[in-house]
């Protein structure tokens, strides 16, 4: 491995900062400021929906070309990018391939910018208890997925998991909310993720209607306290929720667990690697067989058994569980589940765009195991005699391969977090070469990344329309690539260039730790909303007029809006002792136009979008003079944006 020569090949070209540039933030400082005062100032006024001023972008493609990792000011990416967070809970967006933080979508966390966790809004679908407060407010997200339709995605929804608490999140990709989180039932450590990519058996459904989820930890279930000390009752569950209502449909009650997740184009199949075949509790006895599995479950024959009332339910869960363990499941022709044996604590599964493989890495086995969906198939139909037989390739590509992507052209990418290395290899040749012929050389290329990797995507990866153009590498470790902040180190996300026959490392960030997974999809594929519909929120207050204190008994409700640089009423009375929500409506109508709502002392702070409604309720018990006050900088007249919440004794 030469990490220093690589090392120094990429250092920065230029470490100075450019002088134009500077003068460009001086200028664009100045304009900012003076034209959002007078624009503001005149909307307040008018309410005129303003055009939003078209970025400095110059004619398509031009500078996109010239150099995208490095866009000028004003141009925008060519791509997304979704990043899970990591413990911080959320869904973070990137531009690709600038890898620029655009923003970041609380989910299993509370957010103080937007008040997620603070609203009643926010907080009714994060989950309360009895008392009002959140059930959770730590989370640890790893993947993050989108919808499909005609195998490739559709900008409807992206998907995230929570492996501590079992929570999937989904995220509407028109306002870049979270609007639904699910508690699974049955389930600890819910890990891997994958959105279906059309119906088995409807032909017409070639859009997203499931989300599958696998749960990594094996528990006795139900999880009651029986069973605590006969781990070989333990089971885990392969979930699948309804896409749309995001209600729990079904689950798969499996031996060994589930890891990582994918989906076959044709809506047949869906797969999770097996790294605990062994049933282990501790990691000796979960690394003691020399071959683990890729588990495959048959959608259709699921489904089916659930509608026939083939399945039991656990404990409090209303959920139908059928039954997918090995033993159940020996017999091709009324098999729910099959598994395809694949080396030593497999991590990753990974699903080719040309629909025909799924490919798993062997982690503690130098190898990736290619198995063919269609020989999957043929086992179901009881026309394949060994499942194990579905492996068309099974190739050593270097140590502790993880997780896979691909270019669209054959190549797949396989991060090697033993070697630091990601490592490029031909499919069909190292089929080829698994068939004997030993003179094909499957693998292209290898380029040493900083450091020990982990998750790897390609723009467009898992969709038919991988284009080969852009690699991103999730290092586990950055170690001396950033300035030394203490003990804890960022991450570091480094960008390849694919589109030529060797990789080439163009530019690394660093990232909070610790995203995981992610996808970059193209930008054009989304069209999120510029700004919200008043009607979009029952609690909106249509009429500024109608605004100001309302009360029913110790209850009372306070009435807000905000009109740049003004909170309507200016100050609203209330007692001690009183049960307070405030309803806050933004009435500006201006993209960007975002005001916030900071109350000292209260612990109350959340931000409304344009025309957006938020809501939150507290008790007043302390007495005095509370200045509720903007937070979120809208105006030259910002810092005077207040009204008084007056507490009477
Ligand atoms: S796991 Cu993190 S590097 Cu949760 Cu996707 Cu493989
Ligand atoms: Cu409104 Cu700052
Ligand atoms: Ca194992």
């Amino acid at each position: 491995m030469s990490q220093d020569k690589t090392q120094e090949a990429n250092q920065p070209q230029d470490g100075a900062i450019d002088p134009s540039r500077r003068k460009f933030l001086n200028t664009a400082a100045l304009v900012g400021l003076t034209g959002a005062g007078l624009s503001v100032g005149l909307s307040a006024c008018k309410q005129e929906s303003s055009a939003p001023s078209a970025p400095a972008v110059p004619a398509s493609g031009t500078l996109a070309k010239a150099d995208p990792i490095h866009p000028k000011p004003g141009q925008l990416d060519e791509y997304y990018g979704f990043w899970s967070g990591g413990h911080t809970g959320d869904f973070r967006v990137l531009g690709m391939p600038s890898g620029r933080e655009i923003h970041r979508v609380p989910c299993f966390v509370p957010d103080a910018l937007v008040g997620w966790g603070v609203t009643n809004e926010s907080k009714a679908i994060m989950g309360t208890k009895a008392d009002g407060s959140l059930q959770f407010t730590v989370g640890d997200t790893h993947h993050t997925h989108a919808s499909y339709k005609d195998g490739n995605y559709d900008g409807r929804y992206a998907w995230i998991n929570d492996k501590l608490n079992s929570r999937v999140a989904r995220i509407r990709l028109d306002t870049f909310v979270c609007d639904k989180i699910t508690k699974l039932p049955n389930v600890q450590g819910f890990h891997g993720i994958f959105p279906d990519k059309r119906d088995p058996v409807d032909a017409a459904i070639n859009y997203t209607t499931r989300v599958f989820c696998g749960s990594e930890f094996h528990i006795p279930v139900p999880n009651d306290g029986r069973d605590i000390d006969s781990p070989e009752q333990y089971r885990a569950m392969f979930s699948c929720l309804d896409a749309e209502t995001m209600e729990v449909r079904w689950q798969v009650m499996i031996d060994g667990n589930c890891d990582l997740c994918a989906t076959s184009f044709d809506g047949k199949l869906a797969a999770c690697n097996q790294y605990n075949t062994e049933n282990g509790v501790h990691y000796e006895d979960m690394m003691s067989a020399e071959r683990d599995a890729c588990i495959f479950f048959n959608i259709a024959r699921i489904e089916q058994a659930v509608k026939d009332g083939s399945y039991s339910t656990f404990g409090d869960s209303p959920v139908p569980v059928v039954d997918g363990t090995r033993a159940s499941n020996a017999d091709p022709k009324t098999a729910l589940t099959a598994t395809v044996s694949v080396p030593k604590n497999p991590h990753g599964v990974n699903a080719s765009p040309d629909g025909k493989y799924f490919i798993c890495s062997g982690k503690l086995s130098p190898t990736g195991t290619v198995i063919e969906l269609q020989k999957v198939l043929d086992w179901f139909d009881g026309n394949l005699d060994d499942i194990d037989k579905a492996i068309v390739a099974e190739v050593e590509i270097g140590l502790g391969p993880l997780h896979t992507a691909f270019d669209g052209r054959g190549n797949t990418y396989t991060t090697l977090f033993l070697d630091s290395q990601v490592v490029k290899w031909n499919v069909e040749d190292a089929i080829r070469f698994h068939n004997g012929d030993n003179t094909v050389q499957y693998v292209r290329d290898r380029i040493d990344v900083h450091y020990q990797p982990g998750h790897i995507n390609a723009s467009q990866s898992e969709t038919m329309f991988a284009d080969g153009k852009w690699l991103t590498v999730g290092c586990k470790f950055s170690k001396d690539r950033f300035l030394p902040v203490g003990p804890l180190h960022a991450e570091n996300e480094q960008i390849i260039d694919i589109s030529g026959d060797k990789m080439v490392l163009v530019a690394e960030h660093p990232v909070r730790p610790e995203p995981h997974d992610f996808i970059i999809l193209k930008r054009d594929l989304l069209n999120p909303k510029k700004i919200y519909a008043l009607d979009d929120f029952p609690l909106a207050i249509h009429d500024p007029k109608n605004v100001g204190v309302t009360r029913d008994g110790n209850k009372v409700t306070v009435r807000l809006v905000s009109i740049a640089p003004a909170i309507e009423p200016r100050e609203f009375r209330v007692k001690l002792g009183d049960e307070v929500t405030i309803i806050l409506t933004n009435h500006d109508r201006i993209e960007d136009l975002t005001h916030g709502f900071g109350l000292p002392d209260y612990n109350i702070n959340f931000i409304v979008n344009p025309q957006e409604t938020a809501s939150v309720t507290f008790v007043a018990d302390k007495p005095g003079v509370f200045w509720g006050y903007c937070t979120h900088f809208c105006h030259a007249l910002h810092l005077e944006m207040r009204s008084r919440m007056i507490v009477e004794a």
